[in-house]
This record gives structure tokens, sequence and C-alpha cells, in this order.
């Protein structure tokens, strides 16, 4: 998989991409991962991206030639794309989750559009942006951030970027439900006792309480992922 990003803080990718996951599937050439300063594709003295809004009001808006030219240059011409995909940060984006996350890990290429001040002309939206998304119900300064949370849980799915292939299957058949508690030695720490089921030897057994905590997890911290109800059922 290839991933472009466009930026106007292209070094803030590096120390992070270059670490754990992400740097090692690239170095293992697992995933393409080239991070790009949106002001290459300025053509004016002092590399403008920003403007003041139509209408009035506070702050800037990104103006639409670089960011056009740009997704253009890495993705290619909206309509002419199958198996790229031009994605833009946004908080009116759709909710980012793990569905959204198997589905982006399904095409060879994105391109990651990261605005920055009040947000992005709409006319870049409409003519070069396949897209939007947001990582959650709280407003960042930009879509760096935003970014790197698509990068992450994306392409931890990528066959063969994960050390252990299991546990990525694992959560896909099991992201309706929240992981139940986790233990590892010492079997006592200050008193406090690992659960003797894990420490019993029954797989089954182990199974059957790791799918009870699951659900009683889940019904206490997360209704909302059970049904549409709420997960205000009584079982
Ligand atoms: C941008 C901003 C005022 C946006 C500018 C570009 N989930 C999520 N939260 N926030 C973002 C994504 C996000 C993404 C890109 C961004 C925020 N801002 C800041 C300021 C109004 C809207």
């Amino acid at each position: 998989m290839r991933i472009d990003v466009i930026t106007i803080f292209p070094e803030l990718f590096d120390p992070f991409c270059d670490t754990s996951l992400i740097g090692q599937a690239r170095s293992e050439g697992r995933i393409a991962l080239e991070v790009h300063d949106l002001r290459d594709w300025t053509r004016d003295r002092h590399r403008t991206v920003d403007d003041t809004p139509f209408g009035g009001g506070p702050g800037m808006v990104m103006k639409p030639e670089p960011l056009v030219e740009a997704i253009e240059a890495l993705a290619g011409v909206k309509g002419e794309r199958s198996r790229t995909r031009a994605v833009l940060m946004s908080p009116q984006g759709a909710r980012f989750d793990q569905r959204g996350a198997a589905r982006l890990a399904d095409f060879d290429h994105l391109v990651l559009v990261c605005g920055r001040y009040e947000g992005v002309d709409q006319r870049a939206i409409e003519l070069a942006i396949d897209e939007e998304l947001s990582v959650g119900d709280y407003v960042l300064a930009g879509g760096e951030v935003a970014s790197l949370v698509v990068i992450e849980a994306t392409t931890r799915l990528v066959p063969g970027v994960l050390g252990n292939p299991e546990s990525a299957q694992r959560e896909s058949f099991e992201q309706d439900l929240l992981e139940g508690p986790q233990y590892t030695r010492p079997a006592v720490y200050r008193g406090l006792e690992v659960p003797a089921v894990l420490r019993s030897g029954h797989h089954e057994e182990i199974a059957r309480w790791r799918a009870e905590q699951a659900r009683v997890r889940t019904r206490e911290r997360r209704p909302d992922l059970i049904g549409a109800t709420g997960g205000d059922e009584t079982s």
C-alpha cells in the first residue's frame, strides 16, 4: 500500500512514522509512506496556502489552487481513480471507525489531505476529494493528528504489517465488543490475584470466561455498541 500525506507541517510526521509499527512496515517495504509539503504546489514568493473567507468571519481558509494541484499530482484526476482514494480529514466528515479502516486498507493508494486554519475551500473538496473523514467529535487544530490515526489504524490491517496477523483478524471479528481484562506475570501483585480460571489450563473455560467479561464490559462501558436499542436489553 502507498500512502501520500499533504500537509503544511511535514516535519510533524517523521518521528512518529519512523518508529514502531509504521516505521517497521515502511522499512520492510510493505507500505510506502511519503509526506509532502503543500507549499511545494504554490507559485508565489510567499508560498501562500490560505486567504480570508468570503462573507467575512474569523480566521483563514485554505485556498483551492495548491490543494487541487497537489491532490491531482499525487492521486490523479477525480473520477479517473479506482484503487486510489483522496481523503480529507475534517470535523464535518463521516466518523472513521474500525470498519472504515478495513475499507481503506483495501485500496492500493491513499492520499490523505490535512487542512489547517478554519478549513478548506469547498470547491477544492468538490473537485479533488473522494471522501471526508472525522476521527471523533472534537475539534483539532488541523488534520495532521487525525491523519496519523487513519494511517496507524489502516496500515496495521495491511497483510503482513502486523507482527502477529491473528490479532488483527480477531479484532475485526469481535469489533462490536470491547476486550476483557488481560493479565501477565506475576500471578499475585500487591495482593491482587490473577483470576484462577486463567491459570487453570482449561482452554474452553478460559474462552467462555473471556467472552463473558467482554460482554459485561461492553454493556457497562459502551452500551451503544450493543444493538440499535442502546444496550438496555436485559440478558
Ligand atoms: C482541520 C478547524 C475550526 C476546523 C482545520 C483543518 N475529527 C476531527 N476533529 N477535528 C478535525 C478532525 C480537523 C481536521 C482538519 C481541522 C480539524 N481544522 C480546525 C477549526 C472549524 C473547523
